[in-house]
């Protein structure tokens, strides 16, 4: 455990993980080639993914933030005072200040795989908000978690918080499995903010992934730098071009990464041979209808009390609780 204030701790479960890396091969060396988005995050996607929060074309973040703004006390009067908030994903924490501001928030226990960014993160809330526990844990939370048992103290009330449409970057079946495992890990009368980016015209969509300035691209290659560096491998980012389009029949948006030509990567001992525009399949980033997402929550085993969204109807917010 490492604690740089007296509030502050970080539990690292991601050691205990160590063996992600033999997916990303497997993944790599099946007949339809593709790489778990997790594996985008090291520092340097984190950070690209801040400055896609940043972008004209992406739609999603400040329409949330613009959301939540306009809903912050009906929000808060559904978060009890003193109670705990569990964030999955963390990232940059915009939008997590804006309940930890409110003074009802005892501890605040984000968890992210991205090891040095929770750290500065938590560092940051801590010495900001020195009333409020900080407990940041560094795990792959689509595998199996395990919080440590006193954060799962029934008589303390807890919200988790899933903002940014993460939810979108599960299958459909795995988003079900996620909602429920959460659902079970939660008490009656605890709950669920989560937001959920919403079907829409394709060309907003293709807009908000494929960027003026490339960064979305970046982001994408960078996950092919963060497997050089982790797994020895020698993937020449030359050699691959970002491409994303809405699937509407699917009702997602696929990111992959496009072989510019014949080519074999080695990782390890493994020799993968890429044919002249083959892809590498990235990232799902699903949209769902507010009845859809609906649906899918109380399948889960949630009961919707409110659900908010902008005035275009681009993004929703949904608080869900367990009863
Ligand atoms: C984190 N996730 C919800 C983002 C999304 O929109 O699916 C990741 C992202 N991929 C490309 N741009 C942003």
């Amino acid at each position: 455990m490492i604690k740089t204030q007296s509030n502050m701790r970080i539990i690292d479960q991601l050691q205990e993980q160590n063996n992600r890396f033999d997916e990303a091969i497997e993944s790599l060396t099946a007949t339809k080639k593709s790489l778990q988005p997790k594996f985008l995050y090291d520092k340097y996607g984190s950070v690209l993914f801040e400055q896609i929060t940043q972008l004209e074309e992406y739609y999603p973040t400040r329409t949330e933030l613009s959301i939540m703004e306009g809903s912050l006390d009906e929000i808060l009067r559904h978060i009890s005072s003193r109670s705990t908030v569990i964030e999955f994903g963390s990232g940059a924490s915009r939008k997590i200040r804006m309940l930890l501001e409110s003074g009802m928030i005892d501890e605040y226990v984000p968890i992210d795989i991205s090891k040095s960014f929770l750290m500065e993160s938590s560092e940051q809330l801590s010495v900001d908000y020195p009333a409020i526990q900080v407990t940041g844990i560094v795990a792959d939370y689509t595998n199996e978690l395990n919080l440590p048992k006193e954060l799962m103290d029934a008589t303390k009330k807890k919200t988790v918080f899933f903002p940014g449409s993460t939810i979108g970057n599960f299958e459909k079946k795995e988003a079900h499995n996620f909602l429920s495992m959460i659902a079970a890990l939660l008490s009656s009368g605890d709950g669920l903010l989560i937001g959920v980016d919403v079907k829409k015209a394709p060309r907003i969509l293709h807009n908000a992934y494929n960027d003026k300035e490339g960064i979305t691209a970046k982001f994408n290659l960078n996950l092919l730098t963060h497997l050089n560096r982790e797994l020895g491998a020698d993937f020449n980012l030359n050699q691959f071009e970002h491409y994303a389009f809405y699937n509407a029949e699917l009702g997602r948006v696929e990111m992959h990464l496009v072989s510019m030509e014949e080519q074999v990567v080695t990782i390890g001992n493994k020799s993968i041979l890429f044919n002249n525009h083959e892809t590498i399949h990235t990232e799902n980033s699903y949209k769902y209808s507010i009845s859809e997402f609906q649906q899918l929550a109380s399948s889960s085993g949630f009961v919707l009390e409110k659900t908010w969204t902008d005035p275009k109807e681009l993004f929703s917010l949904h608080y869900l609780s367990v009863l």
